[in-house]
C-alpha cells in the first residue's frame, strides 16, 4: 500500500475489461448458436462451461424449499428486514406521470410506464450474493415490472447457491434459470423454448458477461458494464485508524483489480492505517485476493490542505466515498462526483452494501462523473403526451409549417396546413 502524493493518482485508474479480441469472437459465436439453436446450445455451454448436466434449468419448488431448509432461520429473518429497507427506499424514489393543460385547453405530458420484462444476471461461486439478487429485483418491482427472472450458471452439482435462491423466494421471484455466461445472456435477450425473451438485462459477472450483454445491447437494453469495485476514504484526526482500514479492506477483499484509497492531511493517520491494514489483512479468510488488491491498487494519498483532498477526492470519482472527518455534512456539501457517500464513523461502507436501503449497483472506474447508482428509473420509460387543442394549433399553424420548410420537409408544412380547412 503506497503512501503518495495526488499527482500519482492516474496510477490508480483501472478500466473496465474490455476483453480480448478472442473472447470478444467466442462470445458472439455463443450468441448465435444460441439464437439459432434454443435450448439444446444453452445446455451444451452449460456442460462444457458449468461441468453441469442440466435436464431442467428451470429452478423447482422443491429446490427452492431445500434452500430455506438448508439456512438458518435467523438468517431468513435478517434477509426480510434488509429487503424492506431496501423496499422503502426504492419506494421514495418513484417518479409519476404527470400532466398539464394551459388556458387554451392543450394537454402536455410525460406517461410513465414499467418495462415489462427484465432478466437478472446473479454471478456464480463466491459472488453469487443475495444482496446482488436484492438490489436488481426489488428496484425492478417498485418500477412495477411484471416479468422479473433470475438466470445464474450452476454449479457442478447442477445446483444454485442457497442463499440466492432464498433470496429471490422471498421477494417472489419463481423464475429461475441455471445458466450462466454469455448463454444466459443470449437466452435473455433472444429467447429459448424455455426462456420468454426480456427487454432489459441487469446484474454483475465476468468478462463473458460483461461481453455478451454489450454485444446484445440494442436489441435489449442494459444496466451498466461494472468495474471492479471501488472505496475512497476521506479521513481526518477524528477517524480511528482501524476503522478506516477494516473499511478498505471490505472492498479490497471483492477482486484483486479493486481499489481501496485513504486521503487525508493527516500524516499520522495514514501511517496508522498502513500498519492497521497489514495487521488486518493476515487473517482474512480472502488473505490472496485482498493482497493482491492492497498491493497493486491500494494507496494512501496525503495532501497539504482539505481543499487539495477534496479535489483528490472529486478526481477519483469514487463509487464508494466515506467522508469519516470533523463536519463530514460540511465536506460531502465540496463533492460533486461520487456513486454513493458514506458519512460519519458508523457509516462503514458495508451498512450499503447489505442494509440501509441505497443501491449497491453504483457507478465504477470514474463513471460517478456522468452516472448514478442503479434506481428504480432504470427499470421504466417514458412516452411524451402531446394534446394540441384546436386554439393552440391555429395560433401556432403558420410557425410550424415555416420550420418544417426551413428544413425543406414540405409534407410536414402541408400536414400542418391540412387542418386549415377546419377554420376556414
Ligand atoms: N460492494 C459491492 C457490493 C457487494 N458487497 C455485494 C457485498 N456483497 C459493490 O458495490
Ligand atoms: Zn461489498
Amino acid at each position: 500500500m503506497k503512501i503518495m502524493k495526488r499527482s500519482d493518482l492516474s496510477s490508480l485508474r483501472r478500466s473496465v475489461d474490455q476483453g480480448t479480441e478472442e473472447q470478444r469472437r467466442s462470445v458472439q459465436r455463443i450468441i448465435q448458436e444460441v439464437k439459432e439453436n434454443g435450448d439444446q446450445s444453452v445446455k451444451t455451454y452449460t456442460e462444457q462451461f458449468d461441468g453441469a448436466d442440466i435436464v431442467n434449468w428451470r429452478v423447482t419448488q422443491d429446490e427452492f424449499d431445500e434452500a430455506y431448509m438448508s439456512i438458518d432461520g435467523g438468517f431468513v429473518e435478517i434477509l426480510e428486514e434488509a429487503a424492506a429497507n431496501i423496499r422503502s427506499f426504492h419506494e421514495k424514489q418513484r417518479t409519476t406521470s404527470w400532466f398539464e393543460t394551459s388556458e387554451d385547453g392543450t394537454i402536455l405530458g410525460q406517461k410513465v410506464t414499467p418495462i415489462a420484462a427484465v432478466g437478472v444476471y446473479v454471478p456464480g461461486g463466491t459472488a453469487a450474493y443475495p444482496s446482488s439478487v436484492f438490489m436488481n429485483v426489488i428496484p425492478a418491482q417498485v418500477a412495477g415490472v411484471k416479468r422479473i427472472v433470475i438466470v445464474t450458471p450452476p454449479g457442478k452439482d447442477g445446483k444454485v447457491p442457497a442463499g440466492v435462491l432464498v433470496a429471490a423466494q422471498l421477494l417472489g421471484v419463481d423464475h429461475v434459470y441455471k445458466a450462466g455466461g454469455a448463454q444466459a445472456i443470449a437466452a435473455l435477450a433472444y429467447g429459448t423454448e424455455t426462456i420468454a425473451p426480456v427487454d432489459k438485462i441487469t446484474g454483475p459477472g465476468n468478462v463473458y458477461v460483461a461481453l455478451a450483454k454489450r454485444e446484445v445491447f440494442g436489441d435489449v437494453d442494459i444496466d451498466m458494464i461494472a468495474g471492479p469495485s471501488e472505496i475512497a476514504v476521506l479521513a481526518d484526526h477524528t477517524a480511528k485508524a482501524e476503522e478506516v482500514a477494516a473499511d478498505l479492506l471490505s472492498q479490497a477483499e471483492h477482486d484483486a483489480r479493486s481499489s481501496s484509497v485513504l486521503v487525508t492531511t493527516d500524516e499520522s493517520l495514514a501511517e496508522g492505517v498502513r500498519t492497521a491494514v497489514y495487521e488486518q489483512l493476515r487473517s482474512l479468510p480472502r488473505y490472496n485476493i485482498a493482497k493482491a488488491s492492497i498491493d497493486e491498487y491500494g494507496a494512501i494519498i496525503v495532501c497539504d490542505t482539505k481543499p487539495e483532498a477534496l479535489d483528490t477526492i472529486n478526481e477519483m470519482a469514487a463509487e464508494h466515498l466515506e467522508i469519516v472527518t470533523e463536519n463530514p455534512f460540511q465536506d460531502m456539501a465540496q463533492v460533486n462526483h461520487a456513486g454513493a457517500i458514506f458519512l460519519g464513523p458508523y457509516s462503514s461502507e458495508p451498512v450499503g452494501d447489505y442494509f440501509a436501503g441505497p443501491n449497491h449497483v453504483l457507478p465504477t472506474s470514474g463513471t460517478a462523473r456522468f452516472s448514478s447508482p442503479l434506481t428504480v428509473d432504470d427499470f421504466v420509460k417514458k412516452s411524451s403526451i402531446i394534446s394540441y387543442s384546436e386554439q393552440a394549433l391555429q395560433k401556432n399553424a403558420d410557425k410550424i409549417a415555416q420550420f418544417s420548410r426551413l428544413e425543406g420537409l414540405e409534407a410536414h408544412a402541408r400536414a400542418i396546413e391540412s387542418r386549415k380547412e377546419r377554420w376556414k
